[in-house]
């Protein structure tokens, strides 16, 4: 059998539904997604495997304006690095919008050799998808792409031909990666990610871009995985946020978060939650580092 492999990466600006999208290509939620733009910081691989072919697909970063804070910098850098060396590419914007920012990652997108795919996210929030073609007219006048695709991520719709549109890009050649694996991601994490989610989702604007995490142990024991997890904060009024009166709001994170790994894991989850904070960690290069955030070393 002639097999086929390649990388696709879903690039955008942020929020627009990259993570949905790889998430519903695959059937398994393995990116963290929420309402908030910039949630995606780090670059992670999902691989997709049917018949003879194999797709690694790379969500990114959604790519934002330059601001001097190194976190975003690296943010960018690594949506940037995403566009080389792959099969096609994969643009989302959301619904009729097409403003500053999307234009900025067109002009990213526009300099690849790789065949261009534009999918125009959230056609379930329009009311009439007919509205959709003077825009499509529009953009296409003046934007070089090989194929439009109206979509909805969430709802699972025509998400089919843009798949086969992908798999025809894909070279011959072996397999990367195992048939039955999923991601290039350990375990500790997406246990991380997880965790962050549940800050992202459970939290208003002012604490989750100041927040990391990280695994401090993660130990099996039979059928069951103790984990413990440092949330780092950038001052002690985020930590008493975070905490919430009494720990309630830590313990409501913990919940949903093990709810989630219980899954992922298929085990008994304990897990344990520390907040301390570090003054300046996300605009401290070398702290950065240390907490995996410079994915092209
Ligand atoms: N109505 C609708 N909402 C969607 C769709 N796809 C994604 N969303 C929502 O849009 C929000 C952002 O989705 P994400 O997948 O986190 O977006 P992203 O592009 O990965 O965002 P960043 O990682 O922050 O760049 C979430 O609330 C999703 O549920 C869609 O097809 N329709
Ligand atoms: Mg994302």
């Amino acid at each position: 059998m002639t097999t086929r492999f390649g990388f696709v990466a879903i690039v955008g600006r942020p929020n627009v539904g990259k993570s949905t999208l790889l998430n519903h290509i695959l059937g398994f939620k393995l990116s963290i997604t929420s309402r908030k733009p910039q949630t995606t910081r780090h670059r992670v691989l999902g691989i997709w495997t049917e018949n003879e072919c194999q797709i690694a697909f790379v969500d990114t970063p959604g790519m934002h304006t330059d601001q001097p804070k190194a976190m975003n910098r690296v943010m960018n850098q690594t949506a940037e690095q995403a566009l080389s060396g792959v099969d096609a590419v994969v643009m989302l914007t959301d619904g009729k919008i097409w403003n500053e920012l999307d234009q900025r990652v067109y002009e990213k997108v526009r300099r690849s050799d790789a065949p261009k795919y534009w999918v125009i996210n959230k056609v379930d929030k329009l009311n009439n998808k007919n509205e959709l073609l003077p825009h499509i007219q529009n953009t296409v006048e003046t934007h070089r792409f090989d194929e439009v695709f109206p979509v909805s991520a969430l709802k699972n719709l025509n998400l089919e031909p843009l798949l086969g549109a992908l798999k025809l890009q894909m070279p011959d050649g072996p397999f990367m990666y195992e048939e039955d694996q999923i991601t290039d991601r350990s375990e500790r994490f997406l246990t991380a990610e997880i965790v962050r989610e549940q800050i992202m989702r459970q939290l208003g604007d002012e604490v989750p871009y100041e927040t990391t995490v990280e695994i401090e142990s993660f130990e099996h024991s039979g059928d069951r995985v103790g984990i413990h997890a440092l949330i780092s904060v950038e001052r002690d009024g985020q930590k008493a946020i975070l905490v919430g009166e009494g720990g309630t709001r830590l313990k409501q994170i913990g919940i949903e978060a093990r709810k989630r790994l219980e899954n992922l894991l298929d085990a008994h989850v304990a897990l344990k939650l520390w907040v301390k904070v570090r003054a300046s960690w996300s605009n401290d290069e070398r702290a950065l580092k240390s907490l995996g955030y410079f994915e092209s070393d």
